[in-house]
């Protein structure tokens, strides 16, 4: 079988210019899910699909589908790329947007070179993976996964008080098609590491065989207004001294731990947050992450004992809203199994490994085969504009993604 190679200069193109939409006055690449940039992002993305002669389908949560289905193959399964091209605030242009622009490279490779895959092939970016305005993340991928009915997710309330739904329509991305309407075969997902494994120990490529759990809460910590100047400190009810000591409690306790347990406060506010006021209520949120279910829920249990104890101890109320829960997931080790081999057969280092960040993999594990492939993150950051990948690596990461596709969609292969 010949060797195929993805054409470079067209991707890293791509990668460039949808990473210069929706950049805010500060030049910080802002595309929230259901943003007006994000539509642009969208619109770019789909006209990309047209001019590749796919069928473009949107589903009513506003997952985007690029589909090829070579005659004969219609009612097929299709396997399935895909990633998503929502962003976090100031963000990376790597995140998410390589594997979906790395997917539609694959198809357009294969058709151009008049391979004739056994089974349609797709390309998907799945709505508000990030979970930024809208939780839970991996939203799309869980409504496509069955695992979040499409009502609920349309009638989510956003930090800024929209509702996703009318913001799908406003953007003219509330699709038609039923969701699920696409059940793949398999799925595979390239992605960025976004950690620091792949660079520190120099190897090209990630296989990703698994991916940890994600537990995310909304605390809100209720005190008493007072004035920061006449109240003795023995008599404060103080809702920041109290929401500070949980986000101490949280890192001192995961690095403790000795275990792979990560723990993030990403987002606090006061109110109402002036210099001279005791702040009366706190509202932050708690990322818990952990690739061991058991130990997940004992660090959940952990907090909740530490908030029960803190509430009495700084005469607070608190009350705690479940934001996104998912359980650690075991990829396809078929699957995996051929990335190794695709990598190896292109002389590129690479490593089994697990996944720290969330992937819309992560829900498409529940309905196909799915499995991750990684390439390096320069110093292991991301969900940061420095974000940065070796071009080398990008190309070298869509190349291995071409050939797993190749060796999936031969005649009579399994995932
Ligand atoms: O949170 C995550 O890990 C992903 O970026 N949504
Ligand atoms: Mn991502
Ligand atoms: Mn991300």
């Amino acid at each position: 079988m010949t060797r195929l190679s993805i054409d470079a200069e067209r991707l890293l193109g791509r990668i460039r210019t949808l990473g210069s939409i929706g950049r805010d006055a500060d030049g910080r690449l802002v595309r929230l899910a259901a943003s007006d940039t994000d539509r642009e992002g969208r619109d770019r993305f789909v006209a990309w699909l047209e001019e590749a002669g796919l069928d473009v389908a949107v589903d009513r949560i506003g997952n985007i589908f690029g589909i090829w289905r070579p005659a004969g193959l219609e009612d097929a399964a299709p396997l399935m790329l895909g990633s998503h091209i929502d962003t976090i605030i100031d963000a990376g242009i790597y995140d998410g947007c390589y594997g979906v622009l790395s997917g539609l490279a694959v198809i357009e490779t294969l058709k151009a070179a008049g391979f004739s895959p056994a089974r349609p092939l797709a390309v998907a970016a799945f709505t508000n993976e990030e979970g930024v305005r809208y939780a839970p993340d991996m939203m799309g991928s869980l409504v496509h996964a069955g695992g979040l009915s499409v009502e609920t997710a349309l009638a989510t309330v956003g930090t800024d008080g929209t509702v996703l739904g009318k913001e799908l329509e406003r953007i003219g991305y509330a699709g038609g098609n039923a969701p699920g309407f696409l059940t793949p075969h398999a799925y595979v997902e390239l992605h960025i590491e976004q950690g620091p494994v792949l660079a520190h120990e120099g190897i090209a490529i990630g296989a990703v065989e698994t991916l940890q759990g994600i537990s995310w809460q909304k605390v809100t910590i209720d005190g008493k207004a007072n004035h920061a100047g006449t109240t003795p400190m023995a008599m404060r009810q103080d809702a920041g001294h109290a929401a500070a000591r949980v986000v101490a409690f949280l890192r001192e306790r995961a690095r403790a731990s000795q275990t792979p347990t990560v723990a993030t406060v990403g987002c606090m506010a006061f109110e109402p947050n002036a210099i001279n006021v005791i702040p009366a209520r706190a509202t932050f949120t708690v990322d818990l992450r952990d690739p061991d279910e058991a130990r997940l829920r004992e660090e959940e249990a952990a907090l909740a004992a530490f908030l029960d104890r803190l509430a009495q101890d700084e005469k607070v109320a608190i009350s705690v809203e479940r934001l996104a829960r998912f359980e650690p997931v075991t990829f396809d080790a078929r699957i995996v199994g051929r990335i190794e081999s695709a990598a190896r057969a292109r002389g590129l280092s690479h490593r089994r490994m697990t996944s720290g960040a969330g992937h819309d993999a992560q829900m498409m594990a529940r309905i196909a085969p799915a499995a991750m492939i990684f390439v390096p993150s320069i110093a292991g950051i991301s969900h940061n504009p420095a974000e940065r990948t070796e071009d080398a690596d990008l190309v070298a990461g869509a190349n291995v993604l071409l050939d797993v596709v190749r060796a999936m969609t031969a005649e009579g292969a399994s995932p």
